[in-house]
């Protein structure tokens, strides 16, 4: 007799997606291409697409965000397609989610509420877990008493509730606590990665960053062979920052360490940015970032756009930047070429690059070699042999090309690669010496 087979997984969610720009807003010409994009969203978090519904809007309706037309048309595709959730693209205060919950009585979400949760689904070390909760809980502060049900685990116990208290106030305070819990272990975790990063000061860093799903993992994975690292058609493969030593030449000194990061999105949540901020710090301080630009997806400029906004919310935008258009395997030869004379004039010094093409990062392991050299020149330094203190703080900080002895004055000479504020400081002490 066969035996029955149950199925324990949960029904997948079916969910509609609403697009609902303002008029005089720019969103309102890409409305299909952001639809898109949150549809991928939604299949990253697990959700099937069952529909979507499109509106212009004069402004936000301050109660239900779109009108009260478009409600009933919603209400009633929700029940054609059976939808068990309902996805904005656009923000929702509080009160509108609330509102929109109420009418169509099914679960409703905004897009940045989707960005976290795929987050949650695809944190695994304990810092990114720890990243994610701590900007939910952020995210879900003012919308509390929507998702108080949500924090029953969090109660309970003698001494919790304070006389007096409404429930909503002791939730909040509940909250608030564990906010700060999250905000001390980051804390920590924050401390040892700074010592980390400061003993690899004397190596040239290079750090990739960019939009979700342009290609970063699969250039880091190009440039360095490292089999530990993930790549993915999805959005958000990659949340924990992955260093490797990446070689460009042959021989020694050719090495540098490049940095791959989470990517970003469009109206990614201000909450993320500010919780994933320690672990984005190797953007302020990589000698170069590589931005990796999807050459190949029809809205590559907006992304470029937002990235940039991106970076200076990290207040990582005075590093310098060398634009790498990825994916041009995919593009055919005429629109690569009328692409190159493009960037000679907006973007001069463009690197193009496929991660997947033979060949494909040739050009781009030859401008980080550039770059390093420029930036990182090769200066002579001379100190006493006695001087072990130094000697020692030089070959910690700094990448040690050579050390002779020079016969004449019995000094040491060492020539060394470092960065500018290395080099100001080497500057420093010798002046004090002189
Ligand atoms: N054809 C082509 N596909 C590429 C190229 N580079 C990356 N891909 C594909 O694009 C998808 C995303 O690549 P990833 O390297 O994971 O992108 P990512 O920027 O690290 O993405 P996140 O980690 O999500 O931010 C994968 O399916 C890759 O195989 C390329 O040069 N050409
Ligand atoms: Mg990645």
């Amino acid at each position: 007799m066969p035996r029955e087979i149950i199925d324990l997984s949960p029904p997948q969610e079916r969910a509609v997606l609403v697009g609902a720009p303002l008029k005089r807003g720019t969103g309102k010409l890409l409305v299909q291409e952001h639809l898109e994009e949150l549809g991928r969203l939604a299949d990253t978090a697990g959700a099937l697409v069952v529909g979507t519904l499109t509106q212009q809007l004069e402004r936000p309706d301050s109660a239900t965000y779109i009108g009260s037309g478009k409600l009933e048309e919603l209400k009633e595709l929700i029940a054609e397609r059976q939808a068990t959730v309902v996805i904005f693209d656009d923000e929702l205060t509080p009160a509108q989610g609330k509102n929109l919950e109420q009418a169509l009585t099914k679960r409703v979400i905004d897009r940045a509420e989707l960005i976290l949760d795929i987050f949650a689904l695809r944190a695994r070390t304990a810092e990114a877990k720890m990243q994610v909760e701590l900007a939910q809980l952020e995210y879900s502060l003012p919308r509390l008493t929507r998702l108080w049900t949500h924090l029953e685990k969090f109660r309970g116990g003698i001494g919790v509730r304070g006389p007096g208290e409404t429930q909503l106030e002791t939730d909040r305070r509940l909250v608030g606590h564990r906010i700060r819990l999250l905000k001390e272990r980051l804390a920590e975790v924050a401390k040892s990665r700074e010592v980390q990063r400061k003993q690899r000061r004397s190596q040239f860093r290079v750090a990739l960053v960019g939009y979700t799903n342009a290609g970063k993992s699969s250039i880091l994975k190009g440039l360095s062979q490292a089999p530990d690292v993930f790549v993915e058609d999805r959005l958000f493969a990659t949340l924990d920052p992955l260093t490797r030593e990446v070689s460009l030449g042959t021989g020694r000194g050719t090495e540098v360490l490049l940095t791959d990061t989470v990517g970003f999105i469009r109206k990614l949540p201000h909450d993320l940015v500010a919780s994933f901020r320690a672990t984005l710090e190797e953007t302020r301080e990589a000698d170069v970032l590589l931005h990796v630009i999807d050459a190949s997806h029809p809205t590559w400029e907006e992304q470029r756009i937002v990235v940039d906004e991106v970076l200076v919310e990290l207040g990582a935008h005075e590093t310098p930047v060398v634009h790498v258009f990825n994916k041009i395997d995919r593009l055919d030869a005429a629109h690569v070429q009328a692409l190159r004379e493009r960037m000679d004039n907006l973007l001069p010094g463009s690197v193009f690059a496929s991660a997947v093409a033979p060949g494909g990062l040739d050009t781009l392991r030859e401008r980080m070699q550039r770059e390093r050299q420029g930036r990182r020149p090769i200066v002579r330094l001379r100190l006493s042999p006695t001087d072990g203190r130094r000697l020692a703080d030089v070959h910690r900080s700094a990448e040690v090309v050579r050390q002779v002895m020079d016969e004449e004055t019995g000094d040491l000479i060492l020539d060394v690669r470092a960065d500018a504020g290395t080099l100001a400081r080497f500057d420093a002490a010798a002046a004090r010496d002189a």
